[in-house]
């Protein structure tokens, strides 16, 4: 029989899914990762200060995974060891609905996740902001979303519920690290242009609140899995129309450069508050 494949419409994504965890459990020689995370443009720098690597997996390695063709994402699945124990998956290979390859792609590495065992997913991405206020190089957590991309990774009849999908408790134990952070809803736009000005207008009307390209569709799938999502966005620019001048993506990766190591601590130290609670329960 020929191995399964996420081409293979007949075969459930499930099965590719259990594929790649065992290899995952095999490369890395942890049979469990409790907490996974995917790292977006700027967050980059947050694998290494979360605990000890214990092991670097290239995605090719990985059934389902390939490497990523978007600059800022480092084509590796790590597993580092955390207190009490636990282990983080940290994925660093993100496939983005607008690369075309299809909707299982886009949530391969949440279903993996979720069959490593994790129990909570932290999405992070780099994103554009609607509120003036939010300067480039500010994080902030997601509390809903607006899916825009007209896509869903659910397949056949499946009727998911997505209230609070974006957990509140992982949101107040992210907010007695930093009580700074603020919140908004996230709105996933297809890409890979950026917004015209019109549409992030549209997009505030809506009740949006941040503008990006990824996230949405994973953390349904998080939800589908049963895995508990935290959503954090770095704001590298204001979306287009609320600055005056156009969107470079040079000055995106600047921001998201400069604020790497802030967002790194703020980020390790939220997964580490994450497992005293995972440890605890
Ligand atoms: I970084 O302004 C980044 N990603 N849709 N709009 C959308 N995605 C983004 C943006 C933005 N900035």
């Amino acid at each position: 029989m020929a191995e399964p494949s996420l081409d293979d419409l007949e075969t459930p994504p499930t099965a590719v899914a259990e594929l790649a965890a065992a290899a995952l459990a095999e490369r890395t020689g942890v049979a469990r990762h409790d907490i996974a995370l995917t790292l977006g443009s700027g967050w980059g720098r947050a694998a290494e200060r979360l605990g000890r690597t214990v092991a670097v997996v290239s995605a090719e390695d990985v059934p389902g995974f390939s490497v990523s063709g978007v600059p800022g994402h480092s084509g590796t699945l790590t597993s580092i060891e955390l207190e009490h124990g636990l282990h983080a998956l940290v994925i660093g290979a993100r496939t983005h609905f607008y690369e075309g390859r299809g909707v299982r792609r886009v949530v391969h590495s949440v279903r993996t996740a979720a069959v490593a065992g994790a129990r909570v997913m932290v999405l992070t991405n780099g994103a554009g902001g609607i509120r003036p206020h939010w300067t480039p190089g500010t994080p902030v957590l997601i509390d809903d979303h607006i899916n825009l991309t007209a896509a869903s990774p659910l397949e056949g009849a499946t009727f998911v519920d997505l209230t609070d999908l974006y957990s509140r408790r992982l949101r107040a134990i992210a907010r007695r690290v930093d009580p700074s952070l603020d919140e908004g809803v996230y709105v996933q736009f297809r890409g890979p242009h950026y917004e015209t000005p019109a549409e992030v207008a549209m997009a505030r009307t809506m009740g949006g609140s941040i503008v990006g390209m990824s996230t949405a569709l994973e953390a349904i799938a998080a939800r589908e899995s049963g895995v508990e999502v935290l959503g954090m966005s770095l704001i590298t620019n204001l979306a287009a129309g609320i600055q005056s001048t156009p969107l470079s993506h040079a000055e995106v990766l600047a921001a998201g450069k400069e604020a790497e190591p802030r967002l790194a601590d703020l980020l390790a130290r939220i997964v580490a508050a994450i497992a005293d609670d995972l440890a605890a329960a």
